[in-house]
């Protein structure tokens, strides 16, 4: 008997984004994190305040809710709202240069793909924000696959950055579809799912990498073996391994992402968004949503976010349990 609902799968995925995002800031760019200082900041009682990836994060999951689908210029616009309400998220270096073009007039389609030289971006800002698309179209996990390309290309036009947002949103769908009790090993089941729509060749080394690497290995094996930067190609697998590898327990998922160090915040935002979406909300501590930064509205986001997502199926499409 399936015991985690979907309402709080979708919750899980959204909320869980948020809180890994706030756990893993204050040590975003140290190469080796102190476990003690992880563990003193994760029992303190201050505030955990997100960043740029739970605010586009947001942004994607409130164009799903408007547009009932994917539509890039309005996903384009709720990007630059929130930024420009708010540029001090934390945003990398890309997305504010795409809004400036955009506002100056070119095209919403054109304009990443001049950045970086004409090469566009393959950091992992496509993949971060992810996580709503791998909810709303669970049930159908080709199209999350295809619509995170999409959507990607809004800001990161590189190859590699789009096959990341696909992996990481096509991860949180086929994880929001999983049992949370799997019959078989998740990090095994999920990487050969995986290789059906990454086709990428450097995504799929990092698959067979994810594959060979055990859940037990030591932290500087994870890092040496899949790397923890702000690529896509290196923090979107290092996510995958952190939430796959404590497949039962959200708070050891966030943890064990925040001490690969690099690029904490958003390694640990895609662990707990992957981690949430198979465990739910009810399964990440109350002590950290206590202190979680608008954590009642990322709650009625998520739940807006499942209506709009049985409203675009057909009915007995999905089941929200
Ligand atoms: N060539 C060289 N460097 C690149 C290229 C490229 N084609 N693409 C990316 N980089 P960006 P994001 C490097 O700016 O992905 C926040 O802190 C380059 O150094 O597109 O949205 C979030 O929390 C570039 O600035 O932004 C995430 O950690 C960087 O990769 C992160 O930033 C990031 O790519 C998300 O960043
Ligand atoms: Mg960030």
């Amino acid at each position: 008997m399936e015991s985690v609902t979907l309402r709080d799968r979708f919750r899980g995925g959204i909320v869980g984004t948020a809180v890994g995002d706030a756990l893993g800031a204050p040590f975003e760019g140290r190469q080796e994190v102190d476990p003690r200082r992880i563990d003193s900041w994760q029992r303190s009682d201050k505030d955990l305040r997100w960043t740029d990836d739970t605010a586009m994060t947001v942004g994607v999951a409130e164009s799903l809710i408007a547009s009932g689908g994917f539509d890039g210029e309005d996903m384009v616009s709720r990007f630059m709202a929130h930024h420009d309400a708010e540029p001090w998220r934390g945003y990398g270096a890309g997305p504010p240069r795409v809004f400036a073009a955009i506002r100056q007039g070119v095209d919403w389609r054109e304009a990443a793909s001049t950045l970086f030289g004409g090469t566009g971006s393959f950091g992992n800002g496509a993949a971060m924000r992810s996580a709503p698309l791998g909810l709303f179209a669970c049930h159908d996990l080709e199209l999350v696959a295809s619509m995170a390309w999409e959507a990607a290309g809004i800001t990161h036009a590189h190859a590699l950055g789009r096959a990341g947002a696909a992996m990481q949103a096509y991860s949180t769908g086929w994880l929001a579809t999983t049992p949370s009790e799997p019959s078989g090993p998740v990090r095994t089941l999920l990487v050969d799912d995986l290789r059906s729509v990454i086709v990428d060749p450097t995504f799929r080394q990092r698959l067979d990498a994810l594959d060979d690497l055990g859940t037990e290995s030591p932290r500087d094996e994870v890092v040496a073996t899949l790397g923890n930067g702000i690529e896509a190609v290196e923090a979107v697998p290092a996510a995958v391994h952190a939430a796959t590898a404590h497949p039962a327990d959200f708070a050891a998922a966030v943890r064990s992402a925040v001490m690969l160090g690099g690029d904490t915040d958003t390694i640990a935002a895609m662990a707990g968004a992957l981690a949430g979406a198979l465990l739910g909300y009810s399964a990440i501590p109350q002590p950290w949503l206590s202190r979680l930064e608008g954590h009642e509205s990322l709650v009625t986001l998520a739940d807006e976010l499942l209506t709009a997502a049985f409203i675009a199926r057909p009915p007995g499409g999905i089941d929200a349990g």
